[in-house]
């Protein structure tokens, strides 16, 4: 191999090493409730931008447009974020959805952003089932969703209610208070507590930083029922930053104060983030995985297979009454699919094969009937005695030496 390529592919390596861990994160909330504040303070930087595209801060004070949200289109932004000192890196994509506030309608957004969840599904479902990969394709599904909850120091609306419920099962949903600086921390206490009674009561599947006494270790579960307890996470962001104490910090300056974004004593800030970048991006990963999009391809397919009228014979597997299959027949359906997908294109090969087969079997009858022709001429010219000048002319047309050596060894033989 040259050294060229050699170092082409140490130089992809580094790249990649790069490129770090992929992760998804989509922020979804009311109108106003520090979404776009919240990334921005998370990746360090402007991220996202106004509405006008541009990544200047929006300019609120204007009443033209201090009503308009940033983009209605949900669009995913990527950036690299650097997390510690060792080079660790997070290839973070942020998806911000359209806020939604009380003239707004709710149910086109809602709809709007469990579309884009199913949506990124779909194509991983369409990969998974190409015969030959692309090499570019590139993974997008949602990883978590962080529910902005308004600071009003009451329990869940409706809103909240219905939208999370909606959401949770195509994605880990993880409920955060917005500027959660505008509560007092009893205010914040009791609100929080208001938050998850109504989760527990309207049994809404929360990612709810699960563990298992028994199974896991004693840190894992310390570090789990902690995060679990500070559920929802309070939220204060801030893009400015503030000299407290000689350090320059990032933070929100009032007359009567600052309040620290990174200070778990103001808010939950670093316990989400460390929660989401470090310790738990694995396990919302897997969840993502091996749980949300496997009950979603399961449920595509067997709908499916049970609307297309040529599979007749898997409808068998479908209950009286076209309820949905138990989990066990479901994964043979899925199995068969393939199965049966494999064999269509068995079957197509194998038309190949024997087209090409046919093919060659023509060409080598043509050239045996040639060989014969060949032979019968020859044979042909030896009974016949054909005159010398004739036969060598002959001769030489089918391929024959030169003219005078074969008159000299014809005269010779002859003799
Ligand atoms: N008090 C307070 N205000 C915030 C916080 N985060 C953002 N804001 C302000 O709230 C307003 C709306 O924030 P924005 O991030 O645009 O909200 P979005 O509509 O949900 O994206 C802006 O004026 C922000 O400066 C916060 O943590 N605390
Ligand atoms: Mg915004």
């Amino acid at each position: 191999m040259s050294s060229n390529s050699m170092s082409a592919i140490k130089l992809r390596r580094k790249k990649n090493v790069k490129k770090g861990i992929q992760f998804c994160l989509m922020v979804c909330g009311a109108s106003g409730t520090g979404r776009t504040t919240f990334v921005n303070t998370l990746c360090g930087r402007p991220v996202l931008g106004s509405a006008s595209g541009t990544t200047q801060p929006r300019d609120y004070d204007d009443p033209t447009t201090a009503h308009l949200e940033e983009g209605v289109k949900i669009k995913p932004v990527t950036v690299e974020l650097e997390l510690d000192e060792e080079g660790t890196r997070v290839s973070l994509t942020v998806v911000d959805t359209p806020g939604f506030g009380d003239c707004v309608d709710n149910e086109a957004s809602f709809g709007e952003i469990s579309t884009y969840l199913e949506r990124q599904y779909d194509d991983i479902l369409a990969e998974e089932s190409r015969i030959k990969r692309n090499p570019r394709f590139r993974d997008n599904r949602v990883h978590v969703l962080l529910y902005f909850v308004q600071p009003t120091g009451h329990g869940l609306r409706e809103l909240d209610i219905e939208l999370m419920r909606r959401l949770s099962p195509r994605v880990n949903v993880i409920p955060v208070i917005g500027k959660a600086d505008s509560l007092t921390p009893l205010e914040l206490a009791e609100s929080k507590k208001l938050i998850m009674e109504d989760i527990e009561h309207y049994r809404i599947p929360v990612y709810n930083f699960p563990y298992d006494i028994e199974e896991d270790d004693e840190d894992t579960v310390e570090e789990n029922a902690e995060l679990r307890g500070l559920m929802p996470f309070a939220i204060v962001g801030s893009e400015d930053i503030v000299e407290v104490d000689g350090k320059r910090v990032r933070a929100r300056a009032y007359p009567w104060g600052i309040v620290e974004v990174d200070n778990p004593r103001h808010s939950d800030f670093l316990a989400i983030r460390s929660a989401l970048l470090h310790s738990h991006l694995a396990d919302l990963k897997e969840i993502t995985h091996d749980f949300l999009y496997e009950n979603y391809r399961t449920e595509k397919l067997s709908k499916s297979v049970s609307s297309d009228p040529t599979s007749a014979s898997y409808l068998t597997t479908t209950g009286p009454d076209g309820d949905s299959m138990d989990p066990q027949s479901l994964a043979s359906q899925s199995v068969r699919l393939k199965e049966e997908q494999l064999r269509r294109e068995e079957e197509k090969l194998r038309e190949i094969e024997v087209k090409v087969q046919r093919e060659i079997n023509e060409k080598r009858q043509e050239l045996l009937a040639r060989e014969s022709q060949l032979k019968e001429l020859e044979s042909r010219m030896v009974r016949e005695g054909t005159p010398l000048q004739q036969h060598a002319l002959q001769h030489q047309q089918l391929g024959g030496g030169n003219f005078m050596d074969e008159e000299d060894d014809e005269t010779r033989g002859g003799a």
